[in-house]
């Protein structure tokens, strides 16, 4: 059962409305708005939908022309990707699945939500087994939103069966930028990447271009910065237990054969996603911890 805690007198807190709210386009929503920041959230997929700290831009893209429907993906904000990233390497030609495995296409449960004066703490948790033939195991995930200043996302993965599992993970971040071409990444120059659009690898020699189309897996736990010289800002991203950040705009083309991203709005992001791209252990009856901290300064 849905338990939501409120604390406090609630002066910090404008309003805090769960479900069916009128104003959003998701059947199932939570918006928050708190002295700190305003944010919404999407209970189908459990996605992070709108972060925007008080005195700032969004944060966080999203399309105009994302789809809200089962069996379908939401277009920005904070897909989950899990419990594979990317296309699942163990699909046959009998069975074929599709990217970024189930979670970001399920309905999560509200466990409880807190607010004080520093911001709101959301807890969602989606459990099931044998959700999916290439993932049949017993799971719960519960992910922790700090809502303040900054946002803090935790994703603990528990294997609640007597088998060991394997996943993957990506915190697929939609970040609104004034145009790829004025956003620059400095934390990924001499890193190695694997480009998927080349299959091949290589070390970041120069400053790296976001302009799309780039698809790229950085293997890097260091922070990143994404610094918007139009915008005049610095968004600050730091992960714990992810070992990629992978780096993604469509460009022009590819984005034009997307039914859901609105005309132009490859223009209007940048995915910096905190991920651990390839199979990592999570043993029969463990929980495993991926977390990603994002804050914004003005420069
Ligand atoms: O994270 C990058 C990526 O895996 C790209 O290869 C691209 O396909 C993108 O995610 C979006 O995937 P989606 O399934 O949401 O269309």
């Amino acid at each position: 059962m849905t338990k939501i805690l409120l604390d406090n007198d609630f002066a910090h807190v404008n309003t805090l409305t769960l479900s069916q709210d009128k104003e959003c386009d998701y059947p199932d929503g939570l918006r928050i708005s708190h002295v700190h920041c305003q944010a919404k959230v999407s209970l189908y997929g459990g996605q992070v939908l709108k972060f925007k700290p008080t005195g700032h831009k969004d944060i966080l893209w999203l399309s105009k022309q994302a789809h809200y429907q089962s069996g379908k993906a939401i277009r920005g904000g904070i897909p989950l990707c899990w419990p594979w990233f990317g296309a699942n390497d163990k699909q046959t030609t009998e069975l074929k699945v599709g990217n970024h495995g189930f979670a970001r296409q399920l309905p999560w449960q509200v466990e409880s939500i807190e607010a004080d004066e520093n911001g709101v703490t959301l807890i969602l948790v989606l459990g099931g087994e044998k959700q999916h033939p290439l993932w049949p195991n017993s799971y719960k995930l519960r992910q922790t939103v700090f809502f303040g200043q900054k946002l803090k996302q935790t994703l603990a993965m528990t294997n609640l069966s007597q088998e060991d599992a394997q996943y993957s993970t990506a915190l697929h971040s939609y970040f609104t930028v004034s145009k790829p071409n004025n956003v620059s990444i400095d934390a990924l120059t001499g890193l190695t990447y694997h480009d998927k659009l080349t299959a091949s690898s290589s070390i970041q020699q120069q400053s790296v271009s976001c302009i799309g189309e780039i698809d790229r897996e950085y293997h890097s736990s260091e922070k990143m910065i994404i610094t918007d010289k139009k915008w005049q800002r610095q968004i600050e991203i730091t992960s714990k237990n992810c070992q990629q950040w992978v780096l993604w705009n469509p460009g022009v083309e590819l984005a034009n054969t997307m039914a859901d991203i609105h005309v132009n709005g490859e223009q209007e992001y940048v995915c910096l996603e905190a991920a651990n791209t390839t199979w990592q252990d999570l043993p029969a009856g463990k929980t495993v911890i991926i977390s990603q901290e994002i804050k914004v300064t003005n420069l």
